[in-house]
């Protein structure tokens, strides 16, 4: 009650501030300099509330120009994924657990061949289901067998609570449950889990900086 009277004297006065239960958390690398397509995970106490938009149930990830697009998918667990082939060539897509930033051949995931699109006819798309039991993997890393140098990764969040950063580096969060929070960033060249760290959502627009220890690899464009 307190937090809608304060949000909407805020709108009243045309301040243009944030209402409650904001925040917005800068995802930077060890030299300081912003890291887009990192994963910002918000993990609230309070687990009943829920996001106004919910992560996806599904994604479609392109292969175009020997390229995973996007690079990151942020979806929800059990999630429904489409492999579409845009390139007049073969892919062998394959997935393995992310982490140890190569392919792990004892925990072998999915593998996907996908034909090479014909000029003048649409992709045709490969699907795969990720396992939607609580606690299945978060990270998955995407592969080629044919092109060593594809790479792309799949993010499933456990708490809906979870943004891709943008290109400057930053993911917002609007209308967090007030109260402790803790924050967890991944990043695919991070391979030392970050300490989650610790936040409360409180009535005033909150702000983090989480840093890496490391500085990702620029992916060509
Ligand atoms: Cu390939």
């Amino acid at each position: 009650m307190k937090k809608a009277l304060l949000c909407s004297a805020l709108l009243a006065f045309g301040t243009g501030a944030a209402c409650a239960g904001n925040l917005l958390v800068s995802v930077v690398d060890k030299d300081g300099k912003p890291v887009p397509d990192a994963v910002v995970v918000v993990l609230p106490a309070n687990k009943s509330a829920q996001p106004k938009t919910a992560l996806p149930a599904q994604a479609s990830i392109a292969q175009e120009k020997m390229q995973f697009i996007p690079a990151v998918s942020l979806v929800q667990p059990g999630a429904r994924l489409s492999f579409v082939n845009n390139d007049s060539w073969d892919h062998h897509v394959r997935s393995s657990p992310a982490g140890m930033g190569q392919f792990n051949a004892t925990q072998a995931g999915f593998e996907l061949r996908l034909e090479g699109k014909s000029a003048g006819k649409p992709a045709k798309p490969a699907e795969v289901t990720l396992d939607g039991k609580p606690g299945a993997l978060a990270a998955t890393l995407l592969g080629c067998f044919i092109h060593g140098s594809m790479r792309g990764y799949i993010y499933a969040s456990d708490s809906p609570w979870a943004g891709k950063t943008s290109a400057e580096g930053v993911a917002l969060f609007e209308d967090l449950p007030d109260g402790p929070a803790q924050v967890r960033v991944w990043q695919a060249d991070q391979l030392v889990d970050l300490p989650l760290q610790p936040h409360t959502v409180t009535a005033a627009p909150g702000q983090l900086v989480m840093q890496l220890s490391v500085v990702p690899r620029r992916r060509r464009s």
